[in-house]
């Protein structure tokens, strides 16, 4: 077999044994297929501005916005078209190439769509790659969507289909399932991931590992997120997943899903500079960039830079390499062995 074959048909128990492999060796072919498909050190890079904020009828237990949670969260009506291109252009001179928009909604209520479909036509009109996240869609807002031109849309699975309902009642797996559908028939690209640290057991990180890998086709971009806790949310005392439970998670995210982008996502204000280079040594290689992710922190964009400096590490300018040349040397390279040939050198 290919290390970096497609694959729609993994078993628990093989994605089990990729999990529990020792650590080195899992770094190891994680960052051999990173290599086969990306250059390592291209970063792609995503900001998020919620466009409207909390009372959202849906009962997620991790969520700040629920109406459900007693956070203290303000409550904000849909935001001005005019308020989202600022923040959109400010992303921009920061350094971000895409621009995705969240909305607490359970879905989007058609007499929002025109307002939503402007915010699309005119973030994507400055030149930016555009997301939108709000809950689940008929096919006919998908249309819609994916004739504005939205290039992706985000709607994760966020655990397995096990341990689903202990996180959620108020829509179900196949609910989620069928918004992806639609958005993949309406010619968008599908970003769709989860969450971990949410109290589940490993078996519950394969199978959402497992479900995201046996899709259809897997989703372009995968956001793999460590639990925010949120003080007035059901999971605010939840006890701390292992850092190199997180870490395994990204590469064997990377291993089962090769040529997709893998986004190192909520959580890593919590995450200090060594962990998140573990991170994209995994074959991490997006990141939400800007100091707030919806309604909770993230890094400063300083702070994102200078980690980014100190890595060598570019931020993706749409470049890949996944030609057959570059990926036979790389195979070359795994089979001798050679350290030299190994690594890429991001200058060049
Ligand atoms: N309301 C829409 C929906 O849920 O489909 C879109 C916005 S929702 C906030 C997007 C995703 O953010 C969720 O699916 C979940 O994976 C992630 N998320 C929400 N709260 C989080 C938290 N406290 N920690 C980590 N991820 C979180
Ligand atoms: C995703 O997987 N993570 C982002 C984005 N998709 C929309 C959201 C993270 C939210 C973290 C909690 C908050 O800031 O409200
Ligand atoms: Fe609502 Fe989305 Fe939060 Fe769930 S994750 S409560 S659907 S905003």
């Amino acid at each position: 077999m290919s290390v970096s074959q497609i694959r729609h048909d993994w078993t628990l128990s093989e994605v089990e044994q990729l999990f529990n492999q020792p650590f080195n060796d899992l770094m190891f072919q994680a960052q051999t297929i990173h290599r086969q498909n990306f250059n390592p050190n291209d970063v792609q890079v995503s900001t998020l501005l919620s466009i409207k904020t909390g009372a959202c009828p849906e009962d997620c237990k991790y969520c700040p916005q629920s109406a459900r949670n007693k956070t203290g969260l303000a409550k904000e009506q849909l935001l001005e078209v005019q308020k989202v291109i600022t923040a959109a252009e400010h992303a921009k001179a920061a350094g971000s190439t895409r621009f995705c928009m969240g909305a607490a909604w359970s879905s989007p209520n058609d007499r929002d769509m025109p307002v939503v479909l402007d915010m699309v036509r005119q973030v994507r009109g400055m030149g930016m790659e555009t997301c939108m996240t709000l809950g689940m869609l008929t096919a006919a807002q998908a249309q819609q969507l994916g004739d504005a031109g939205l290039d992706y849309y985000n709607h994760n699975l966020d655990t397995s289909p096990e341990y689903y309902d202990q996180i959620i009642t108020t829509r179900t797996y196949q609910d989620r399932l069928d918004t992806l559908d639609y958005v993949r028939s309406a010619g968008m690209k599908v970003c769709s991931g989860g969450i971990v640290g949410l109290g589940e057991n490993a078996q519950d990180r394969y199978g959402l590992l497992r479900a995201l890998a046996n899709l259809e086709q897997h989703p372009d971009s995968v956001p793999i997120n460590m639990l925010v806790k949120v003080k007035g949310t059901p999971l605010e005392n939840v006890d701390d997943l292992d850092e190199f439970e997180f870490i395994r998670t990204i590469a064997v995210s990377r291993i089962m899903m090769p040529k997709s982008h893998v986004r190192l996502s909520a959580g890593r204000e919590k995450m200090n500079e060594q962990m998140q280079a573990m991170c994209f040594l995994a074959g991490a290689n997006s990141i939400f960039y800007g100091c707030k992710l919806l309604t909770t922190s993230n890094p400063e964009e300083s702070s994102d830079v200078q980690l980014f400096k100190k890595l060598g590490i570019n931020t993706e300018q749409g470049r890949q390499y996944s030609d057959e040349a570059f990926e036979a040397s790389i195979l070359d390279a795994v089979k001798l062995g050679s350290q030299d040939k190994m690594f890429y050198d991001a200058a060049t």
